[in-house]
């Protein structure tokens, strides 16, 4: 559900700050991870892409081919509450979202598509939390 993915969000976004200077994401790219969630939100910078590239290894969910690692990366997921309910889920729709990319050679170009391609699906899915429950929880955190 929404929140699991709003819990998934703000652990997986803690990575950001590591990953900002090998990334080249600055904040005027990117302020936080959790803007990912807005309507508006563009994926158009490929530091985003390698950002996330980064982020992803630094929770040892990629393998060496720089692709998902199906059990590392349901294991994150279920390492929150609840978060059993949506961990087959979010690994079948990144995969299903990778297979889409899998020519592209560039792999922050790729993995880019492939979070654009994973927030759509959420979406169709009903399980995209809002941009006031990320905020409200990020400014909670923060105190
Ligand atoms: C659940 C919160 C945020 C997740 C954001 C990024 C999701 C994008 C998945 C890309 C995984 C990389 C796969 C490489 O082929």
């Amino acid at each position: 559900d929404v929140n699991v993915m709003k819990d998934v969000t703000l652990g997986f976004g803690q990575a950001l700050d590591k990953c900002r200077q090998e990334s080249q994401l600055t904040e005027e790219k990117m302020e936080e991870f959790f803007h990912f969630w807005r309507d508006d939100f563009k994926f158009e910078h490929r530091e985003l892409g390698c950002a996330i590239q980064c982020m992803s290894r630094h929770y040892n969910q990629l393998t060496d081919s720089s692709r998902m690692h199906h059990d590392n990366t349901e294991q994150f997921i279920k390492s929150f509450p609840n978060g059993e309910v949506l961990a087959r889920q979010m690994v079948e729709l990144i995969h299903s979202c990778e297979k889409q990319y899998d020519h592209e050679d560039d792999h922050c170009w790729r993995i880019l598509h492939v979070a654009d391609c994973f927030k759509q699906g959420c979406v169709q899915r009903g399980i995209a939390p809002s941009m006031e429950m990320m905020m409200t929880e990020f400014i909670m955190e923060a105190e």
